[in-house]
């Protein structure tokens, strides 16, 4: 009962700090997308790829989530855009108050587009709201297609699945008109983009994808 009570204090709080991010990024012209996924379905990978692209037409900043190291951190500042780590020391997930901090940390009135790379989990980041705009989560086509059903919220919270790694189909038994499917049973209006951050195929859609969302707004 007591451990409820503060599960819920604790989510309560997160909210209310979410808010204040969603008005601090608002006040400042930022648009935010948060990216989610199991540890290595190629959030980084994406990142690294898709930021060249949009550089032409976005000041784009990151906020790197990681349990340790600063390595995704390095991966992504050598793209010549603003980073800042965030080193969760063990928690599983990204939380409001820790990109709070990160915000103030950040120059936003230089930044038009920002990234959360959320800690890699399937199950606690789709928890905790942080105050972005978006909510992006990749699945990679090696981690199998049955886990929208076994992980439902992240689907469910998520308005785009990026199919990734489609390059490996031909090695991996993954359905995806199955997976795709089942995602879309419990999220009706879910967008799918499927993508290849080795060959580079599906890229533009998903640059476009963020084009259309930065217009619509948040
Ligand atoms: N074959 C293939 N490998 C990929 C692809 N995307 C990422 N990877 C590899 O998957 C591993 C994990 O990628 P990373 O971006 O670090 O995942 P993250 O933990 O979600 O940030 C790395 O070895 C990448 O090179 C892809 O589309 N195809
Ligand atoms: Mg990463």
């Amino acid at each position: 009962m007591h451990e409820i009570r503060v599960g819920e204090d604790l989510r309560g709080k997160n909210e209310e700090i979410a808010r204040e991010n969603r008005e601090l990024l608002k006040k400042h012209g930022v648009f935010a997308i948060n990216l989610m996924s199991a540890p290595g379905a190629g959030k980084t990978s994406l990142l690294v790829r898709t930021i060249p692209l949009l550089k032409e037409k976005f000041a784009v900043g990151v906020i790197e989530g990681d349990l340790q190291t600063s390595r995704d951190a390095e991966r992504v500042a050598e793209l010549g855009v603003k980073v800042h780590q965030i080193e969760t020391g063990g928690v599983c997930h990204l939380d409001a108050s820790m990109v709070h901090s990160a915000l103030h940390a950040f120059d936003l009135e230089g930044v038009d587009l920002l990234f959360f790379e959320n800690v890699g989990n399937l199950v606690c980041p789709a928890e905790f709201d942080l105050g972005e705009d978006r909510r992006v989560m990749l699945l990679s086509i090696t981690e199998g297609d049955d886990k929208p059903k076994k992980y439902p919220l992240m689907f469910m919270e998520s308005q785009l699945m990026i199919l990734n790694k489609i390059d490996l189909a031909e090695f991996v038994d993954f359905d995806m008109e199955k997976a795709i499917g089942e995602a879309r049973d419990l999220n009706s209006v879910l967008d799918v983009i499927r993508i290849s951050c080795k060959t580079g195929d599906g890229v533009d859609e998903w640059v476009e994808w963020i084009e259309r969302a930065v217009k619509a707004g948040g």
